[in-house]
């Protein structure tokens, strides 16, 4: 039995599996550019972010109608399930798909046919969360929020991703404070590919309530001891660092280092389909490179339910 546990960090269009890409492009009449799902997965070798989200961006063009979408959350839901997951808090990027034409109400529609069923079909309790392109401007991001108005009963939070360098989280300030406004969750990631000085102005600037990555606060002592103050959590992603050359190999992922400094860390796959596991494969990952104690596999699943947007009362681990 896998162990029970919650996932903060997962972006549903992260979980496109080549298979499924290739049905919904034939499906749809969409030609993707590689000759079947060998040749895509040549694709999967990453030198950064940015060659990531290349692939990520093209290969999600085959998600148009609310069916796909329902396809797509349900695949990864099954997945999940299947890994322990009680309890998962899910990112889409309504952006990217707005962009191609796909309108708010089909993306966020789509997705809940799967996730409204979650408790019954997988015995997992969802939510999702919004976020914004932090490499498109600070005006789409409050078009997107406004987009998003009508259908806040089905989005819990907003976060932000993509390219960080450059897009630092001062640029999207008043976007999160309408957020805040509109009694929504706030996340944002920072200290992936970016400084830590990043993470500080998340806090700051945007009040997030968690950090997605956050790898790099191991550079500034100070924010690390802010950080274990404050017991903010941080979204880990491990295999996902590795892929995307944020640490060279796993055995110096800073993850062990983190949890003996008092950080309230967790552990999540990011985008499973790309990145060579989904989250339980994560967990066995860290624990044979790293070497991690019974005890500190179950601090890491213990934190995921913590540092969730879960009441106490709506907890599935004991059901
Ligand atoms: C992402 Cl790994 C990662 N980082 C930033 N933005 C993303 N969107 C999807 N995966
Ligand atoms: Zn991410």
């Amino acid at each position: 039995m896998p162990l029970p546990k919650a996932e903060l960090h997962l972006h549903i269009e992260g979980t496109l599996e080549p298979e499924l890409a290739f049905r919904l492009a034939a499906r749809n009449g969409v030609v993707l550019p590689y000759a079947d799902t060998e040749a895509l997965r040549e694709a999967y070798l990453f030198k950064d972010l940015q060659s990531f989200l290349n692939l990520y961006y093209e290969l999600m063009t085959v998600l148009r109608t609310e069916q796909d979408f329902e396809d797509l959350a349900n695949a990864y839901l099954a997945r999940a399930a299947a890994q322990g997951v009680r309890h998962a808090e899910i990112f889409f990027d309504p952006q990217a798909h707005i962009a191609r034409g796909v309108p708010m109400r089909t993306i966020v529609e789509g997705l809940w046919r799967a996730l409204g069923r979650s408790t019954e079909n997988h015995g997992m309790s969802t939510r999702l969360i919004m976020c914004f392109l932090r490499d498109e401007s600070a005006d789409s991001a409050l078009e997107t929020l406004e987009a998003a108005r009508p259908h806040l009963d089905r989005i819990i939070g907003v976060g932000l991703d993509s390219a960080e360098v450059g897009h630092p989280p001062a640029k999207f300030r008043e976007v999160y404070e309408m957020a805040a406004d509109l009694g929504l969750r706030r996340v944002a990631h920072a200290g992936e590919e970016g400084p830590p000085a990043y993470i500080t102005e998340a806090l700051d600037l945007l009040g997030v309530e968690r950090v997605d990555h956050g790898l790099r606060c191991m550079e500034d002592p100070d924010l690390v001891a802010r950080l274990v103050r404050e017991r903010i959590p941080l979204t880990l992603c491990p295999l996902s660092n590795v892929r995307l050359r944020a640490v060279d190999v796993l055995a110096e992922h800073p993850l062990r280092a983190m949890l003996e400094a008092g950080l309230l860390c967790t552990v999540n796959s990011d985008d499973p389909a790309y990145f060579g596991g989904y989250v339980a494969d994560n967990y066995h990952a860290v624990r044979d490179a790293l070497g991690l104690t019974k005890e500190q596999m179950r601090e890491l699943a213990r934190n995921s339910f913590r540092a969730s947007f879960l009441e106490d009362d709506e907890d599935l681990r004991s059901r």
